[in-house]
């Protein structure tokens, strides 16, 4: 059964309260993090400790984390990884302890998730991320930085960190010898070093794909599709090792049939995020609602294909347009995303109802 949260960036850097979250109908839990600790620093127990009291006596549950993200050294590969593992490895076991057992990660280098706009407009007045090839290709990824921090409402986005992104020539230069060869050898590496401390605790880790899963700015990429993901989850054969299925990542690859793959990868979907894109042409796409009708997702599918292979993990809406006037975090408002819940909630309930129906 799908478990549905939704993310939550902690008291600090959130606009909507837990006790919002907690009046969503089905929601069970949140997705959440330390998000001012930097990449590469330990996660101190009594951290996650006081989190996971905040979220509990607000009637909720940690369902996971996103993201414990991995410090550049590890994915350059450069001699300064293995201190970082061992503090990852060392976070882990932390996060283990406290019970949490689903971290969702990812192995882009320089940025996470890249957009060229955080505020479309779309028709019915609502805004969105979208995305344009074309931009990207005219610009450098400062101006790139420049704009999407200008753009966020003052919120500090998510894999946008100004301390990390400081000197992005520098960054830039660092991953020069990094080709995708290298950058999958150099994740191998971090899975097989983190195997026993994930195993000790049942701790499954989460990969999230590349977004968008074609190159940037000339940067490798190695989560972009079946074929990627089935190499990675091969390489290290064993179930920690899996995967964030993200629908609106590996969906702006139109040849990316996502209900096919969620079945091909059934066992190793640690994770889910369910959002709907629309596609304009080739290389250009924007955020759209979660209802099938008005993207390029066939919903229902998706959430079959989850149903049928039996997966039993947290979901989360994912990303929401700005509707209702809302002030959030560009993507992260309360109300689209809670009008997404329900709707990927009531299309699981349809498919039980339906298959107990077939059954009977
Ligand atoms: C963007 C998110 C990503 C994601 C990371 C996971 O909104 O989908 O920032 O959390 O890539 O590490």
């Amino acid at each position: 059964m799908l478990h549905m949260t939704l993310r939550w960036f902690g008291p600090n850097h959130d606009t909507v309260p837990l006790q919002y979250i907690r009046q969503i109908p089905g929601v069970e839990g949140v997705i959440t993090t330390l998000y001012d600790i930097p990449a590469g620093e330990v996660w101190p127990s009594e951290r996650i400790r006081e989190l996971k009291a905040e979220v509990e006596a607000a009637g909720l549950k940690i369902l996971g984390i996103e993201s414990v993200n991995i410090h550049d050294a590890i994915k350059i590969g450069n001699e300064d990884r293995e201190r970082y593992i061992d503090n990852y490895i060392e976070t882990l076991r932390n996060l283990g302890k406290e019970g949490i057992t689903m971290v969702c990660y990812n192995f882009m280098p320089v940025f996470d998730w890249t957009r060229t706009d955080l505020a479309k407009e779309r028709p019915d007045g609502s805004t969105v991320f979208a995305y344009n090839e074309e931009i990207v290709r005219s610009i450098d990824p400062q101006t790139l930085f420049d704009h999407t921090t200008a753009s966020s409402e003052g919120f500090l986005m998510p894999g946008w960190e100004p301390e990390r992104l400081a000197n992005i020539k520098d960054l830039f230069e660092a991953y020069k010898e990094v080709d995708e060869k290298t950058l999958f050898d150099n994740l191998v590496y971090f899975l097989k070093r983190i195997r026993p401390v994930a195993e000790e605790y049942d701790i499954k880790m989460a990969i999230h794909p590349d977004d968008p899963v074609w190159p940037v700015f000339g940067l490798p990429r190695i989560i972009t599709g079946l074929d990627k993901v089935k190499k990675l989850m091969k390489a290290v054969d064993a179930p920690f090792n899996g995967v964030t299925f993200c629908t609106g990542s590996f969906g702006t690859n139109p040849k990316n049939d996502l209900p096919e793959m969620i079945r091909a990868l059934e066992g190793r979907i640690h994770f889910a995020h369910i959002r709907n894109l629309e596609h304009v042409e080739e290389g250009v796409f924007e955020e759209s609602a979660h209802l099938s009708r008005d993207g390029s997702f066939d919903l229902y599918e998706i959430v079959k294909a989850l149903h049928d292979i039996g997966f039993d993990g947290p979901v989360r809406p994912d990303h929401g347009r700005m509707i209702w006037d809302e002030i959030a975090m560009p993507g992260y408002g309360l109300y689209d995303r809670a009008l997404g819940a329900m709707y990927i909630l009531g299309l699981e309930e349809a498919i039980v109802k339906n298959q107990e129906m077939k059954n009977a």
